[in-house]
This record gives structure tokens, C-alpha cells and sequence, in this order.
């Protein structure tokens, strides 16, 4: 493995105990995720469960941000982890799957991450040499510790089987959705990622990661509240998106001009 192999750094740096902070990019265009990561982001995230982003589009961001030197993740739509394997061989070095809501989600979101003996990944990785500095049979070998399977708890299902899909085979970690937990945990009454629901959640997802070994992470709003979940014990923190970030940019500019 070399120092230019990006696609290695997520798992290596996570698995090293270090908390990362990644942008968020919903943007059908390759060069914000690119953009976002020159700044000093460790990682960006390309949304295509709701984000506008196309697989073409995800697949050259995932190149793009890797020819900045660092790793691209991406969130596939609910249920499609056909999609999920696609994007590992372009070289995404982690999967965040949103909805994973029993043992059975996870075992089969596992089973599209992982090849065997763990899953049933099937063969034809690309652009995922490249950016791991391996080829071929060293690749293989590698491919499961590298490529990480991030599920993520946003249900009260979810959280019931937190422990179950914690100890699945494949599964690396999780990752929190705050704004449809909310939503759960209020049954329907609001949507509030910063709700002291969530938050008793945080805490809980947090100790049980931590106890089994495993990758928590969460989806911030802002800086601030990465810097919060961080110190929950959450390592994988989103900040913002570039939507938001365009918007708070604007309006703090135009403010500027027009005083
Ligand atoms: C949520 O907050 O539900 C998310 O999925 C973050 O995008
Ligand atoms: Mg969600």
C-alpha cells in the first residue's frame, strides 16, 4: 500500500482511533466533492439517497476527491446495495446505507460490501486498484478491511436492534441520521436533529459502539455539533452539506455588501 492509495486512509485512520470530519455533497457535479476535500475536510460524503447526484457523477467524485489525496464515501438510496458494490469497485472506500432496520438489512448490506468468506461481493473492482495501490489478488485480500459497511440507525427498529446489527459480520460501524430519528423517537411530532431524544440516542449508540468495537458516526448540521458528537465518542461526523453551506455563504456575503 502507498502513500498515494486514498481509498486506504478511511479505515486505516478510523481504525487508528482519530476522528474525521467529512463534507457532505448533494450536487450533481464531481468537482464539489473535490472542492469540498482541498479544503481540510478528511473525507467527503456523496449523497445519492437524497442528494441530486447520479452514479456517473458519484463515480468521478469518488476519482476526483482521490486524486486530492483523499477518501470519497458514498450513501446509496434505501435498499440498494447493488448499487453499493458498483461503487466499491470505482473505489469508494466506504458505503453509509440508510434504513438499516433489523439483523437482516445488515446481514444483507454486509453481503453487498464484503467479499467471502464475510459476504458475497462479486468480483470486477476498477477504479478501486487505483486508488488503493493494490491490484489484483493483493487487492482481494485487502478489499474487506479496507472497504467499510456504515449502516445507518435513524428508526426506533434500528435502535431496538442495535446490538444485533452491531455484531453482524461486515458491518464496521453506524451511522446516525438525526433528522428521521427525531421523527421516530417523536412519533411524527417534529423534526429536529438536536432534540434531547436524539441526543439520549447519541449516548446510547455511542457506549455500544465503543463497547463492541465498532465506528460510530453521525450526520452534524453544523460545525458546532460535530464538535459535540465528537466528544460523545462519535468519529465519523458529517458537517453541514454544500447546499447549506452555499446558502450560509451567501447570506453572509450579501450581508457584508449590503451591511
Ligand atoms: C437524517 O438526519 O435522517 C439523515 O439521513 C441525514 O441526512
Ligand atoms: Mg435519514
Amino acid at each position: 500500500m502507498t502513500a498515494s492509495a486514498p481509498l486506504a486512509h478511511l479505515a486505516r485512520r478510523l481504525r487508528a482511533g482519530e476522528t474525521l470530519f467529512m463534507s457532505w455533497c448533494g450536487m450533481n457535479d464531481a468537482a464539489i466533492a473535490e472542492t469540498s476535500v482541498r479544503e481540510d475536510f478528511d473525507a467527503a460524503l456523496i449523497d445519492m439517497q437524497h442528494g441530486a447526484v447520479d452514479f456517473t457523477t458519484t463515480v468521478q467524485a469518488i476519482g476526483m476527491v482521490g486524486l486530492a489525496g483523499k477518501p470519497a464515501i458514498a450513501r446509496v438510496p434505501v435498499g440498494e446495495f447493488a448499487t453499493a458494490s458498483r461503487l466499491l469497485d470505482a473505489g469508494a472506500a466506504a458505503i453509509v446505507a440508510p434504513m438499516i432496520n433489523s439483523e437482516a438489512d445488515a446481514k444483507r448490506f454486509a453481503s453487498f460490501v464484503k467479499f467471502p468468506p464475510i459476504g458475497e461481493r462479486s468480483w470486477g473492482p476498477h477504479r478501486a486498484f487505483g486508488l488503493s495501490g493494490l491490484e489484483g489478488e493483493a487487492y482481494f485480500h485487502k478489499a474487506n478491511e479496507l472497504h467499510l459497511a456504515i449502516a445507518m440507525i435513524e428508526t426506533r427498529e434500528a435502535l431496538d436492534a442495535l446490538d444485533s446489527i452491531l455484531d453482524v459480520p461486515g458491518i464496521d460501524g453506524v451511522f446516525v441520521g438525526p433528522s428521521d430519528l427525531s421523527i421516530a423517537l417523536t412519533k411524527g411530532a417534529v423534526v429536529d436533529a438536536g432534540h434531547p431524544e436524539v441526543d439520549k440516542a447519541l449516548d446510547h449508540i455511542g457506549a455500544r459502539c465503543k463497547a463492541k468495537g465498532k465506528v460510530a458516526g453521525a450526520f452534524c448540521m453544523t460545525g458546532k455539533r460535530a464538535k459535540e458528537v465528537a466528544a460523545k465518542g462519535f468519529r465519523l461526523c458529517s458537517i453541514s452539506t454544500d447546499g447549506m453551506m452555499m446558502r450560509l455563504g451567501a447570506r453572509m456575503e450579501l450581508k457584508a455588501a449590503r451591511g
